[in-house]
């Protein structure tokens, strides 16, 4: 367990990548701004129709993506792991899958791998590489949950439409082909074997990154822990499952750094944003300084944490310019003080 670790404790700053259909959108459908911060939620905040969504991913073409340069920045800036998202909620995979048609090889333009270079690129440059893998949320494929927003702030909160009868009646789907199978059959037809295959096909997968629980049973989480058995040294955060036997190896306070009395000894990772949203959005403009990014990093790591700092790359495959100013800002400093 410990053994397991030692490079994750050691590492302190990681790069959180949120790449997907929704840097197309970059935050307005139809004219109109979402409501809600991340670009990333679009196609549940705005309830655009599935096959609408999947229309627009035909044209998803992210040919100035580059694996090595995207490598490189995050290299440059000290930090020592990458956590992409393989799929997010929208249930768009970045990788060849066989488990879904639902993914950038089968359902774009572009119609290659993201994550095969990727994986490449961070062996040859000698950075870890982690899979996020949204296991309960899926929007795109039938069955896949999908929640209305954070359980925590209700079901009934204002959004940019509000919550309708449907959607209510419907355990936050907003269209019919959403429920055409179960929860039970997402979860043993697409969530268990694409997580086999990114721990199979990409080379030694460092950490797996799961997201958003709310209503996985224990036996769900449990044949999804499971997969993950013959890989004795994948990491994984906390966010498999609420019950207190799914906690994973370390905790996932996400935006906020946690005062030292809300620590309590396990290992931890603070993601961020480095402006308001996951996924890319054209209109957010709330970049924080390179300074108070640097603040946060030492604030983290003082009190034991790593700091995953997200990008979310355009639609083009390219970092966004502030993202890549702040992350050049960062390794200066680094360099300065000789910290990494
Ligand atoms: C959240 C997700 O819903 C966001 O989109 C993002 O991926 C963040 C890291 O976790 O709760």
């Amino acid at each position: 367990q410990d053994a397991k670790m030692e490079w994750w404790r050691d590492a302190r700053f990681g790069m959180f990548i949120h790449f997907g259909v929704y840097a197309q959108f970059a935050g307005k459908y139809n004219g109109i701004e979402q409501r809600v911060a991340d670009g990333a939620w679009l196609l549940n905040r705005m309830k655009v129709p599935v096959q609408v969504y999947k229309d627009t991913a035909r044209n998803f073409n992210p040919i100035k993506y580059n694996s090595d340069e995207w490598v490189q920045v995050a290299k440059k800036a000290g930090m020592k792991y990458i956590v992409i998202t393989a799929k997010h909620h929208d249930g768009f995979a970045l990788f060849d899958s066989k488990a879904s048609d639902w993914d950038v090889v089968d359902a774009t333009k572009y119609g290659k791998d993201i994550l095969k270079p990727l994986a490449e690129a961070c062996k040859k440059q000698g950075l870890k590489l982690g899979f996020y893998y949204s296991q309960e949320q899926d929007w795109g494929n039938p069955g896949g949950a999908a929640h209305r927003r954070p359980m925590k702030q209700g079901w009934d909160n204002p959004d940019s439409t509000k919550i309708d009868n449907y959607t209510l009646a419907h355990k936050g789907h907003w269209d019919p082909v959403q429920d055409i199978k179960t929860f039970d059959e997402y979860i043993n037809q697409v969530a268990i074997p694409q997580v086999k295959e990114l721990l199979a096909n990409y080379g030694d997968v460092a950490v797996i990154w799961w997201d958003t629980p709310a209503y996985i049973t224990n036996e769900q989480a449990q044949k999804l822990k499971d997969v993950l058995k013959p890989y004795p040294n994948v990491i994984t955060n906390d966010r498999l499952s609420k019950k207190s036997n799914f906690q994973g190896d370390y905790k996932t306070p996400e935006q906020k750094i946690p005062n030292l009395a809300e620590l309590d000894g396990k290992d931890w990772e603070n993601c961020m944003t480095m402006n308001n949203s996951w996924g890319f959005r054209s209109n957010d403009n709330k970049w924080k300084s390179s300074t108070m990014l640097i603040q946060n990093l030492i604030d983290i790591a003082s009190k034991g944490g790593n700091y995953l700092l997200n990008v979310g790359p355009k639609a083009d495959g390219t970092f966004p310019q502030e993202s890549v100013n702040r992350l050049n800002d960062i390794g200066n400093w680094m360099k300065k003080y000789s910290v990494a």
